[in-house]
């Protein structure tokens, strides 16, 4: 009689588990920013910071009506030369900021249709392994700029 109970009981709690557990997944997007784009570059780059909450997720793809392709990127040095290669996803873990910045992981636009202006703003479409999909407005910084916070007296988090 117990054992039936139990039995009951692990399968009215299992269907609730799971599907609450994904929809639960969310990925808070913070600071997202563009460099402008100097002449008639067709490349870019955009940068911001990822907080899975809750449960561990995965950025599995980026894609923006702004540019033919976009992808992650992961800067590098090898043997004193910069190199980059495209990472197929980025693990997030709760609770822990994964931040793009210059010179490290970035998301790289290739083929953009209209150089990217200071001022101007960019949709950008994040996909997760669990949480829905996401779509930011990409401010453009000025070119050169290092990040919407790197300004002299830095505040602390
Ligand atoms: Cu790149």
């Amino acid at each position: 009689m117990i054992g039936k109970r139990l039995l009951l009981a692990a399968l009215l709690a299992a269907p609730l588990i799971v599907p609450a557990w994904a929809q639960d997944a969310t990925v808070a997007v913070e600071q997202p920013w563009a460099r402008a784009t100097p002449g008639a570059g067709t490349t870019g780059s955009v940068y911001l910071t990822l907080t899975a909450q809750g449960a561990p997720d995965r950025l599995i793809g980026v894609a923006t009506p702004a540019a033919a392709m976009a992808m992650v990127h992961e800067s590098y040095v090898d043997g004193g030369v910069s190199r980059m290669r495209m990472l197929d996803g980025v693990a997030l873990e709760p609770g822990k900021p994964v931040t793009f910045h210059p010179g490290a992981m970035h998301i790289m636009l290739e083929g953009l249709k209209a150089p990217l202006k200071t001022g101007a703003s960019v949709p950008l479409t994040l996909t997760f392994a669990h949480a829905a999909p996401m779509t930011v407005s990409v401010p453009v910084l000025k070119p050169g700029a290092a990040g919407p916070d790197a300004m002299p007296g830095m505040k602390m988090p």
